[in-house]
């Protein structure tokens, strides 16, 4: 194996920071050893209406309970505005850099205090209470950081659809958390090209109303490519209409830590999306140290992640944790290719954005494009890099150092999930050594470890299956509205430990090193699909009797979907079909779930059992064909050959 470069922590960045490597192992050290007194102390990082006595009170067993700070009370948007205010009001909280390069904005917290205040009065006005679930399906606009935070204000809990996906996505989800209420816009704007959020919000509507007899009470809709839309009389209103005499004051909710602050659903190995549920306190503590800590965030730092709002990347680290630490945070509308491959690297330039934080897909398809958009630029405003979403493989790491970051700038390689809140696995850019292509070390509290199949421990430099020992208090706490899927989803396959689906390798300096999902779940461009979802929606096609969908390795994506369909009896498989059936996905779940490839199958392998053997399909997928390993236990090996045969005149 050829030697692995090790970066050192900079002096210059190890003399200014709030971690250094020595205080990184103390306070480590004290977070496992002595959880009760790390978060007495850390709590402090947020304001408590009434300060928490009770810490920790979590289980991973039986039933499963996860409560962290349960006695104490406080208000999520109250942290990440009112707190700010005596010092900070006139500073900038948000810059907004639109989809048009000739479009943005500046907001600064006292504005920030006064959009959010009146957005909460909006929502109250329109009979939002505290627990009602809000869905909002929206573009990355200022309104949305609003409405998030307007919601939080309130003690009402947004469930945030992605503005990708479609309409039958968006039904699914205000059906599953019982939602009467949506917050959308007339047109998103993504790469010069216009969404239709508010037509599709009227489709989805259609569609819950077809498929469970449900109707949305309220639509209320932010005006931004001024659109002419359709608006139902009765249910539908402009938010510029209804914002025009609220008050400029809204008393912030006095919340229990408990009490629910979102849901954002996400795609596991099986069945539909599981609504991931996270409550306020412990997620709150967890985001706002995390962002200190890992973007080592100094005041007046400008701090951009180009997530979408839509994910869990977007909810922690575009708004709560850098809000929650005052910081000031880029919101940006675009791609990374709009208007040209110099995009990210001229906003900042404009911005002076001193740390970045995006995906490795993101980084591979600009890294094709060539040094040159890069190089036109000057960046010497940057001073940290983050990445997130899927492991960066070496080469995209090194081209992000030494092009982007001009071999100044350490990278940040923050491992975690939706599931986690925030950032689990990362280094602290005093503190940690780098190597590229690793995630490092565990944040403060994160107690992982690796399993073999059995579920035994095992120790050392190793391979394993990535489990966490114990409760952090970002945690998700339940899937909303079945808990006995949560308990089943992440604590049956090893008792007593939470479960990633992810499998790691530790080497010989405790590193981890995140190798992927080890379940059904596809990490395509960074966005978690489930295989299930995708064989679901092609199945439900009136032309295919069966579907199994594997990942594969995608120079861009990371992975890409390959799709085996067998039609019905009679059916014809033709290029018509085929671009039919991505067109059908397209519908049913959104742009990010498109086949790459379509295979039409005669049959698939199964065990004699009738269980399909992905491991097979995989390997074929990949074009591995020689090391298919044992297939003497299928029903009919000869299905085997067949799609091996297929696979070849196919490609
Ligand atoms: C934050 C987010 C979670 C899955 C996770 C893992 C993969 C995320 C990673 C990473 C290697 C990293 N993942 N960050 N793999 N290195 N730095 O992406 O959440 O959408 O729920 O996806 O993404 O496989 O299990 P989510």
């Amino acid at each position: 194996m050829s030697e692995i470069a090790v970066y050192k922590v900079p002096e210059s960045v190890a003399a200014n920071t709030f971690c250094t490597e020595g205080q990184y192992r103390d306070l480590y050290k004290q977070s496992i050893n002595d959880p009760i007194a790390f978060w007495s102390e850390q709590k402090n990082c947020v304001d408590w209406f009434r300060d928490p006595q009770i810490i920790k009170n979590t289980s991973f067993s039986g039933e499963v309970s996860i409560k962290w700070f349960e006695d104490g009370e406080l208000n999520v948007s109250y942290n990440c505005i009112d707190r700010h205010l005596p010092s900070r009001a006139n500073e900038i909280a948000l810059i907004w850099e639109g989809d048009n390069p000739a479009e943005s904005a500046k907001v600064t917290y006292g504005e920030l205090a006064r959009e959010v205040n009146r957005f909460a009065n909006v929502l109250k006005s329109l009979g939002v209470k505290k627990g009602d679930r809000v869905t909002m399906y929206m573009p990355m606009i200022l309104e949305t950081t609003y409405a998030m935070l307007a919601c939080a204000r309130i003690g009402a809990v947004h469930s945030i659809v992605f503005g990708g996906f479609s309409p039958d996505a968006v039904a699914s989800r205000l059906d599953d958390c019982q939602s009467s209420f949506i917050i959308t816009a007339d047109e998103g704007l993504r790469g010069g090209r216009k969404v239709p959020l508010k037509a599709n919000v009227d489709a989805a509507i259609v569609e819950l109303a077809a498929s469970t007899g449900r109707s949305v009470d309220t639509v209320l809709v932010v005006r931004r490519t001024g659109a002419d839309i359709a608006m139902t009389k009765g249910r539908d209103v402009w938010y510029h209409d209804v914002s025009q005499d609220v008050s400029d004051h809204c008393d912030p909710e006095p919340m229990k830590a408990e009490d629910p602050l979102f849901i954002l659903y996400t795609s596991g190995s099986t069945g539909k999306p599981k609504g991931v549920l996270h409550t306020t306190g412990g997620y709150l503590v967890w985001v706002t140290m995390t962002f200190k800590y890992i973007f080592d965030y100094k005041p007046g730092e400008v701090y951009w992640c180009s997530a979408d709002v839509g994910w869990i990347t977007g909810h922690s680290y575009i708004v709560y944790g850098p809000l929650s630490n005052g910081a000031t945070s880029l919101v940006f509308e675009g791609v990374p290719n709009y208007p040209d491959a110099s995009r990210f690297w001229n906003v900042i330039d404009n911005f002076k954005v001193n740390i970045f934080y995006t995906a490795p897909t993101a980084i591979r398809a600009l890294m094709r494009e060539g040094e040159d958009f890069v190089k036109a630029t000057d960046r010497s405003s940057l001073r940290l890099l983050g990445s997130v979403g899927e492991p960066i493989n070496p080469e995209a790491w090194n081209w992000y150092y030494t092009v982007v970051g001009e071999g100044r700038c350490p990278i940040v390689d923050t491992w975690w999930q939706t599931e986690t809140g925030g950032v689990l696995i990362s280094p602290l850019p005093g503190a940690t050594p780098l190597k590229p292509g690793s995630a490092t070390r565990p944040f403060f509290g994160v107690k992982p470890a690796l399993v073999d199949a059995d579920g035994n421990i095992l120790d050392g430099a190793t391979e394993g299956n990535l489990v966490l020992m114990d409760s952090w208090p970002g945690q998700m706490r339940t899937v909303y509205g079945d808990h006995e899927r949560f308990i089943q989803t992440y604590f049956s396959s090893y008792k007593g430990l939470y479960f990633t689906g992810d499998g790691c390798r530790r080497d010989e300096d405790g590193y981890y090193w995140i190798t992927g999902r080890v379940d059904d779940v596809i990490n395509v461009s960074g966005h978690r699909m489930g295989t299930a979802e995708v064989e679901s929606a092609l199945v439900a096609h009136e032309d295919v009797s069966e579907a199994a969908v594997v990942g594969y390795p995608h120079d861009i994506k990371g992975q890409g979907i390959f799709a085996y369909v067998t039609c019905k009896a009679g059916v014809e498989p033709t290029d018509q079909l085929r671009s039919d059936l991505v067109k059908w996905v397209r519908k049913e779940i959104g742009p990010i779930a498109s086949p790459d490839v379509i295979l039409f199958a005669p049959g698939l392998p199964k065990t004699r059992s009738g269980k399909i053997m992905r491991r097979i399909l995989r390997k074929i997928a990949e074009n591995d064909t020689d090391s298919l390993g044992d297939t003497s236990t299928l029903a009919d090996p000869s299905v085997v050959d067949d799609l091996i045969r297929t696979y070849r005149v196919a490609t």
